[in-house]
């Protein structure tokens, strides 16, 4: 039977062909990183971000930590999803709250497309991480509503349409440091600013043994919604992050239905293993283009640049189901 997407066409979709004599599910674009470090005057790294289809082109939310090592959200556009344009200040969020306003760090975002705004979520301090949660209409104003969760949190996924009349968002409860473990869990929302109703959705595996957590917005699909994750192991040279997939009920998504046990894509490469904190590789955005079923996977690369990745969701759905873990 066919798979059917939830996804618009996007003609312009950045893609470049697997590899010849490649038989890997998920394939990296030959020129990554396709943002350096250094695109604009004072970042020092560019990586884990956001980016969304907008009016016939690309739009992003980027993750820039600055020479003074500020953590920062920044804007971009692009034509074409390689080549991008982001402004040298920070997004200024507009909010009625100066409690909330007040800026201490914000990183990690995700885009998401809801209802009738683009929703911005990132790992918000406040006496801590928590989730920030923002919108814009347009893209030149940005409004900034209340954290999500009390700290300390990371790693909050918004889903792309409400399920039986709630909004859902993925996160992963931490602590305050480089913490040591972390599952995904499951909130729902009547309003964006009240969560509650918390179900556990997956804990760690045997390439993520340390932690999991939530990556780009779910993909819905016949089979139930895809989920990129990352996952992170601990070696004796410290912790090794890597991409994996899981398919989650449509109707209960707190329920995983299958659950990839092998890693996708793991840190291979020099811009991967080589950068401010090597050997990472973290989502946080996937386009697909429903014409074709094609995706880009934005990724940030080391802590420093971002790296592109492309896979036929058709593929990535059987993958996960025949490869997958057998309590799933
Ligand atoms: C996590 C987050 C990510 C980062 C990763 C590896 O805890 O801080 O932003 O990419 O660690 O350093």
């Amino acid at each position: 039977m066919k798979l059917k997407v939830e996804a618009a066409a996007v003609p312009n979709l950045p893609w470049e062909d697997r590899p010849k004599g490649s038989a890997d599910v998920v394939w990296r674009y030959s020129k990554n990183p396709v943002i350096p470090r250094n695109l604009i005057p004072k970042s020092n790294s560019i990586f884990n971000s956001a980016v969304i289809p907008y009016q016939g082109g690309f739009v992003g939310v980027f993750r820039i930590d600055d020479t003074r090592r500020v953590m920062d959200l920044y804007f971009g556009r692009s034509q074409d999803g390689i080549n991008w344009n982001i402004e040298h200040d920070p997004i200024q969020f507009k909010c009625d709250d100066p409690e909330i306003a007040k800026f201490v760090y914000r990183y990690d975002p995700r885009l998401c497309w809801l209802d009738d705004r683009y929703y911005v979520t990132w790992c918000n301090g406040y006496h801590g991480p928590t989730i920030g949660v923002g919108y814009t209409h347009d893209f030149k104003t940005f409004h900034q509503m209340e954290n999500a969760y009390l700290p300390f949190n990371r790693n909050g996924v918004l889903f792309p349409r409400k399920v039986h009349g709630k909004y859902l968002m993925f996160s992963r409860p931490s602590d305050n440091g480089h913490t040591p473990f972390g599952d995904i869990y499951l909130s729902e929302s009547p309003d964006m600013t009240h969560w509650g109703c918390h179900r556990w959705v997956m804990g760690t595996g045997s390439w993520c043994y340390t932690k999991v957590g939530a990556g780009p917005i779910p993909i819905e699909t016949s089979e139930g919604w895809l989920l990129l994750f990352h996952g992170t192991l601990t070696s004796c040279n410290g912790y090794v992050y890597s991409m994996g997939a899981v398919l989650l009920d449509l109707e209960q998504p707190w329920k995983v239905k299958y659950r990839g046990a092998p890693y996708l894509l793991s840190p291979q490469t020099l811009y991967e293993c080589v950068g401010d904190v090597p050997n990472v590789v973290f989502p946080c955005a996937a386009i697909v283009d429903g014409a074709t079923n094609r995706m880009a996977i934005y990724y940030g690369a080391a802590d420093t640049v971002v790296g592109l990745a492309f896979a036929h969701v058709d593929e990535l759905v059987q993958w996960v189901k025949d490869n997958a873990l057998p309590s799933s």
